[in-house]
């Protein structure tokens, strides 16, 4: 699962891209709005964390998710092919905006984030209007050529995407967008991140089908991201905040691209898995290894905080908590799994 981050120029992509995956970046491609970067977040599970408390394995693995920072959005790089094709390689994208104000940072005009969400929006349906205008004409001359079934689908399909743009409406139904807003440091933050949403007037944006908004502070989160998790904890309390905006992000993609997570517990590893919503415990094994599928039996099943309470397998067994499902069971968000096989 990838994530684009777009954005304005200098409205902090790739700051929350360094957050986000820890990367170091030199200087010089700190300085290079033209280059794309690729990095892997750790996807932070309290769950995953206290069962780890509870096995002691040798081996922890959270799950992950891969950030690409695309360079700054404009006219000009929409027209490149390079910029394009990494527009294309995503399954969801996310548009930074500026709230925060400082004048040694340049800003086409004032700060307004929703000005600046329509503009980039449009620069983006103008794009993929040309692209569809493109294809189209490519088709409709291969048509004439030759009939076929495949091709009529295609041009049937461009002409509605064509349509539909045209009135404006971005094509949702092929991207996700979370927006992240970057805000300003202030002493009262977790009550102006909650409220930023609403104060920049974001809300009827937010709530479009498969979009949504989370605002963090960049700054803030640049420094929690070089702390230990106790200083970290202890830094989000002093702010009035639960968690960073990092947790809350990825918190938002996750649910923007249907995914969930299980978890698999044992001496040698626990480890988090990543699957969309609604999958099978047979697909589900399969998420672990293509064996675990093909000679499935059953999978040994509970919830995390099931786990916890009884302190042991052995312990939720006698009590009834550990369940035995078959390949169609539905896996929840946070049941821990053990698959029975024959392989
Ligand atoms: N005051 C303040 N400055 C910030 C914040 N986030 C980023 N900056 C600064 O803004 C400048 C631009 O940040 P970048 O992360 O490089 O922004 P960008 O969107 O990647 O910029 P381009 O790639 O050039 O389009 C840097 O000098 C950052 O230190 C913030 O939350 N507050
Ligand atoms: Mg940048």
């Amino acid at each position: 699962m990838k994530t684009g981050i777009i954005g304005l120029p200098q409205v902090g992509k790739t700051s929350l891209f360094r957050i986000l995956t820890k990367a170091h970046l030199s200087e010089q491609a700190y300085s290079n709005p033209r280059e794309a970067h690729v990095g892997v977040a750790k996807v932070p599970d309290e769950r995953l964390d206290r069962l780890a408390a509870l096995y002691n394995p040798k081996k922890l693995t959270h799950a992950s998710v891969e950030y690409v920072d695309v360079g700054a959005i404009g006219q000009e790089a929409l027209k490149e092919t390079a910029y394009l094709a990494h527009l294309r390689g995503v399954d969801a994208l996310a548009h930074v905006l500026r709230t925060f104000d400082d004048p040694a940072i340049p800003h086409v005009g004032s700060i307004d984030p929703l000005r600046d969400l329509k503009n980039v929006e449009f620069d983006l349906m103008v794009s993929d209007l040309g692209q569809i205008e493109k294809r189209l004409e490519r088709v409709e001359k291969d048509l004439k050529k030759m009939r076929s079934a495949d091709l009529e689908k295609e041009f049937e399909l461009l002409k509605r995407a064509k349509a539909h743009l045209e009135t404006e409406k971005p094509l949702r139904e092929l991207e996700m967008t979370p927006y992240v807003l970057n805000i300003s440091e202030s002493t009262e933050l977790g009550k102006d991140l909650e409220a930023a949403v609403a104060k920049y007037k974001l809300k009827e944006q937010a709530s479009r089908p498969n979009s949504a908004a989370a605002a963090i502070c960049g700054k803030v989160e640049a420094e929690l991201s070089e702390m230990s998790d106790a200083d970290a904890a202890e830094f989000l309390g002093s702010y009035g905040l639960k968690e960073s905006g990092l947790v809350r992000l990825i918190r938002t993609t996750y649910a923007l691209l249907g995914l969930c997570s299980f978890f698999t517990a044992g001496e040698d590893e626990c480890r988090a898995w990543t699957i969309p919503i609604n999958t099978r415990a047979v697909e589900a094994a399969g998420a672990i290894h293509s064996d675990l599928q093909h000679h499935f039996i059953r999978a040994e099943t509970i919830r995390w905080d099931q786990l916890l309470e009884a302190g042991s397998e052995a312990n939720a067994r006698a009590k009834g908590t550990l369940r035995l499902e078959g390949k169609d069971y539905i896996v929840q968000d946070g049941d821990v799994m053990h698959i029975r096989h024959s392989g």
